[in-house]
């Protein structure tokens, strides 16, 4: 480990728990870096998390408090902490299964009462960690542990629903444009109220095997294709708009 990172990384943490070709490291350095560009003192933030391979974002990684908590409710406590001690910026980093399935009501109630919280939503479009079953973000089609035939549902547009909710500051990148998403979650801290950023992170081992991506690049190439800014999209097709994903400020 660098010297400059010893200030965010924990002493004695080994390794990664990702996959080869996993987003999700890429939105950890992302995070870090937001925070040491806004010279953040990590020792007046809190890191919420609940179960899955985003949840292992900030935790044991980061060099702060971190709270790992249950499946689906890293809001509710993160909302908790907040309330005790207003002072504490308090971010939130997980998985969309954990934010949007079972923790989509916390999700939308935080939204709406806008409590001042910066939600880092990492949608791999699937539940990684269990073994790739289908999410509420897995687009229609896409093909999972259990829905070998293709999904047959609509996904949740995640900015979309969180906005309609309630929150205050809300975008979508991929971590395909970190540049875009560094700036973003510097605008996150900096905001005051609900903060909400879905961060779309490659899942190559549950995701892209099961939809003719199986390899890291292929599934970076594919977001990088797919993934256009948001004034871009004002001149698309129909049919071009269906195969884009939307990133920007909404
Ligand atoms: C109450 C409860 N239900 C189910 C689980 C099993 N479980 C653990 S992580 C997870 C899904 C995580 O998916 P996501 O939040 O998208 O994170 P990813 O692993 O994809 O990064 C599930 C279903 C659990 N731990 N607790
Ligand atoms: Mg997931």
């Amino acid at each position: 480990m660098s010297r400059a990172w010893e200030k965010y990384l924990r002493p004695g943490v080994k390794g990664t728990p990702f996959c080869p070709g996993c987003g999700h490291g890429i939105l950890m350095n992302s995070i870090l870096r937001a925070i040491d560009e806004l010279k953040m003192d990590m020792q007046r933030m809190l890191f919420v998390s609940g179960i899955g391979c985003a949840a292992w974002i900030p935790s044991p990684h980061f060099r702060g408090d971190t709270l790992h908590t249950l499946h689906g409710r890293a809001v509710a406590f993160a909302t908790g902490a907040k309330l005790f001690n207003p002072d504490l910026t308090v971010m939130v980093i997980s998985g969309d299964g954990d934010l949007s399935s079972i923790g989509g009501n916390h999700l939308i109630h935080a939204a709406r009462r806008n409590i001042d919280l910066k939600v880092i939503c990492a949608n791999n479009m699937v539940y990684g960690m269990t073994g790739g079953q289908v999410a509420s973000t897995t687009p229609r089609g896409a093909k999972t542990a259990t829905t070998t035939e293709g999904n047959p549902y609509r996904p949740f547009d995640l900015p979309a629903l969180v906005r309609a909710a309630g929150a205050t500051y809300v975008s979508r990148y991929s971590v395909t444009q970190p540049i875009a998403l560094i700036r973003s979650i510097k605008k996150a801290l900096r905001h005051t109220g609900f903060s909400f950023i879905e961060v779309l992170s490659p899942c190559p081992t549950q995701y892209g095997r099961r939809n003719r991506l199986s390899r890291p690049d292929e599934m970076i190439q594919d977001l990088m294709r797919r993934c256009i800014l948001k004034e871009e999209a004002e001149t698309l097709t129909e049919e071009e708009w269906n195969e884009k994903i939307i990133t920007g400020e909404f």
